[in-house]
């Protein structure tokens, strides 16, 4: 059995690996996993896997999903030249890629009229963040400009130095997290040039802002501040080089990375900001508000003799009231105060030590919170669609781009790890959805029996954290809202009396009463699609509150700082109403996005980190087969092959295997089924080998395509070449 196919080594040249099928195949493995002999095995799997990576191919088809493996060192595989290699070719003709599955994507949405999403999945570190700003640049540079919108391409890349620099930063597992979920649609116009962009942010962690743990820093802006901003700005800022000056700054024992330059990323971010059209102005601002966050974290309280709180840092407080643009005084006794309204009457109570520290880091979160969504509203204003192109009559098509925090486990997790875990949880339960169920559709009409494929559905996880009235969400919110004593551990003991005996969630308590050891009592436990994870009860009442006290609103939309005043609206401070908590509105913009993608024509990368090392080179077996499992990568496989392995539409199946068949060479005339039933009659294929749908045949063993493939390549080496252009694959 031999498969003629081609692989592309790292300098770009193409040859043919597969020449002698036992070397080639042991050497670099397949490149779709249908082709893999053995697709039940998982060992065969992570064989294929790990050749394909010692190799540096880190790419791997299963059907039309991309895995992908972090090489963890610079690949030369991603140059101009090779773009080119992979416009308006075909999947199956050419080596695995993110060119290939963006280029596909395009053609896709450009050819069938259809938005497409394209969804990038994997645990922290695995590599989605890269993966999206690839199939970004493949867009930016292959596809062609409007005369209206030159630079889009350009902004469009720039947005993401910028949203870095403010939304990501270093964690235990990646020098680079990011700390938010971003979805980005680009919008397309009918020639298939970029024309606009716009993005959806989700959850920012801002408790990194007043926190980090060990190992970690804060958001890396801060870095490249004081370390490449220039000493005027620096000396105007009131601001020290040194990163260990600065509370907010030093919890993490971090201040260096080994792996970025923070003073060269400053100048990208600074240039970045000027393609995308922020103004001199408004970067002084923006600069202005992450010094205060700074000054605020050094802000520091005493305790008077009868108890009250006073801020001992006052000389220093000049300065941050400057860059805040608000009146001094107003703000210590804001930090320091509360203000509160009972039967009609306003009073004024002063806070305990505790409750300045959290009003003064409640506020620097709020600030740096809200900064971060106008910086993405000012990056969307300048991606906008210019109304007279949307108008043209025309119309456009999208393709979505969604990149989020993947699922994380740390020493310690909270309330931010929860969200992050359960957005992954929904991503995985879209996957699970969209690919059985398509799969099964398309069996459906094209009218061929199908054999159904048990898999792990985690719907009863996301109905765990999500349904209503009765899950993880509504209680934390029910515990916020109760008036009364509470507290986390209430939280958690609410938790237990109403979800106790649910197969993924545990606590310290067992069913006969009794206490599990090894979970502490400020615990508990979910059992994620991913992996186990223990959250820490401490901090979640807080952080699902989210509050500012009223005072401090009212001095900050007092602000002459112009961003402060955007994100402070006056109506805020008045209005009495609570917010809804922010669980709640977390698991209502998911909802949103799930109907958002769901809209759109999905196709996947499946990330996979190789080693938690960081370190290339290094495929860590028992690390991967946890991903491979958790991901669903076999039961993906098995319903690729349940049944068939392989499926062409008609029209491209004759187009490509016609010169072998005098009949159908080289042009048939008559309808397509009878033109490929004639063809595959005349290579006798057997009745149990296809099948033939309305649109499409189905073959089952890879075997047969090999055959027909080997007999095309015996029969003229270079048409392969030669009909590649035109020849559309897998869809
Ligand atoms: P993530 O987005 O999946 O994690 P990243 O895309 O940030 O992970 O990848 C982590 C690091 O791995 C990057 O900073 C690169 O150093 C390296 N890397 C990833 N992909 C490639 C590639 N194709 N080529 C070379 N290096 C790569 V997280 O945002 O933490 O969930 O939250
Ligand atoms: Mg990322």
């Amino acid at each position: 059995m031999r498969y003629q196919g081609r692989e592309v080594d790292i300098e770009g040249r193409v040859r043919l690996v597969m020449e002698s099928a036992l070397t080639a195949r042991d050497r670099v493995g397949v490149q779709d996993f249908v082709l893999l002999e053995n697709y039940n095995s998982e060992a065969a799997f992570i064989e294929n896997l790990r050749r394909r990576f010692g190799e540096n191919l880190i790419y791997t088809y299963i059907g039309s999903v991309l895995v992908s493996v972090n090489p963890y060192k610079e690949l030369e595989i991603y140059s101009k030249q090779q773009m080119e290699r992979y416009r308006g070719v075909s999947f199956y003709e050419i080596s695995p890629h993110i060119y290939a599955l963006s280029d596909n994507t395009y053609r896709a949405m450009r050819t069938e009229r259809k938005d497409q999403c394209i969804l990038i999945s994997g645990e922290s570190g695995a590599g989605k963040t890269e993966a999206s700003k690839k199939i970004l640049l493949y867009y930016a540079v292959t596809c062609p400009t409007n005369d209206q919108m030159p630079a889009l391409g350009e902004r469009l890349l720039q947005s993401n130095p910028v949203l870095e620099a403010f939304g990501n930063a270093k964690t235990f597992r990646n020098d680079n997290s990011s700390r938010f979920g971003k979805y980005m649609d680009v919008q397309f116009d009918f020639r298939g040039a970029p024309v606009g962009g716009h993005i959806l942010n989700y959850l920012l962690e801002k408790s990194r802002v007043i926190h980090q743990n060990h190992g970690e820093r804060n958001f890396h802006i801060f870095y490249q501040l004081l370390d490449g901003g220039e000493d005027d700005l620096l000396t105007t800022l009131g601001l020290e080089r040194n990163p260990q000056s600065y509370q907010y700054l030093v919890k993490g024992n971090c201040p260096r990375l080994s792996s970025v330059s923070d003073k060269n990323n400053w100048k990208v971010v600074m240039k970045a900001l000027s393609v995308i059209g922020f103004t001199e102005e408004e970067v002084q601002q923006l600069l202005n508000i992450i010094a205060s966050v700074l000054h605020l974290g050094n802000t520091q309280f005493g305790e008077g003799e009868e108890g009250e709180t006073y801020i001992t840092t006052e000389t220093k407080i000049t300065n941050l009231t400057k860059l805040l643009g608000v009146d001094g005084s107003a703000l210590g006794e804001a930090l320091t105060h509360k203000k509160l309204t009972a039967k009609g009457e306003e009073m004024i109570t002063p806070l305990s030590f505790e409750q300045a520290v959290s009003a003064r880091d409640a506020l620097a979160k709020a600030v740096y919170g809200r900064t971060f969504t106008w910086l993405v509203e000012k990056i969307n204003q300048s991606l906008a669609l210019k109304e007279e192109i949307y108008h043209s009559g025309k119309g456009c098509s999208v393709i979505g781009l969604l990149d989020i925090y993947g699922f994380e486990v740390l020493q310690h997790n909270s309330f931010e790890q929860f969200c992050i875990n359960y957005c992954n949880e929904k991503l995985q339960q879209l996957f699970i959805e969209l690919t059985l169920r398509s799969e099964q559709e398309e069996y459906e009409t094209e009218g061929i029996a199908w054999e159904t494929v048990q898999y792990f559905d985690n719907k009863i996880i996301c109905d765990l954290i999500e349904e209503k009235h009765k899950c993880i969400i509504s209680i934390l919110d029910e515990e916020c809202l109760r008036p009364g004593e509470t507290c986390d551990v209430s939280f958690l003991e609410k938790l237990e009396d109403t979800l106790g005996g649910h197969p993924h969630f545990v606590t310290h308590k067992l069913a006969n009463g009794k206490t599990r050891r090894v979970m502490s009592r400020e615990e508990f436990r979910l059992l994620h699609y991913a992996g186990e994870v223990n959250y820490n009860v401490n901090g979640f009442l807080d952080k699902n509150n989210d509050l500012l006290n009223r005072n401090l609103k009212e001095v900050m939309c007092q602000s002459d700082n112009q961003i402060l005043s955007h994100c402070f609206r006056k109506e805020e401070a008045i209005d009495q109403k609570r917010p809804e908590m922010a669980a709640t509105q977390f698991k209502n913009s998911l909802t949103k996005l799930m109907e958002i993608l769901m809209s759109k024509e999905p196709s996947y990368v499946r990330c996979i980190k190789p080693n938690d090392a960081k370190q290339p080179g290094r495929f860590d077996e028992v690390l991967v087969r946890h991903q491979v499992k958790y991901l669903g990568l076999m039961e993906n496989l098995r319903v690729r092959r349940a049944g068939f392995a392989y499926r062409r539409r008609f029209e491209a199946f004759l187009q490509r295997y016609k010169p072998l068949c005098p009949e159908t060479w080289p042009n048939w005339h008559g309808r397509l089924s009878d033109g490929v039933s004639t063809l595959v009659n005349h290579l006798g294929y057997k009745a149990e080998e296809y099948k033939l749908g309305r649109s499409k045949i189905f073959i089952r063993f890879p075997k047969t395509l090999f055959n027909t493939e080997d007999a095309l390549e015996a029969k003229k080496p270079d048409i392969a070449l030669t009909l590649q252009t035109s020849w559309r694959g897998y869809r």
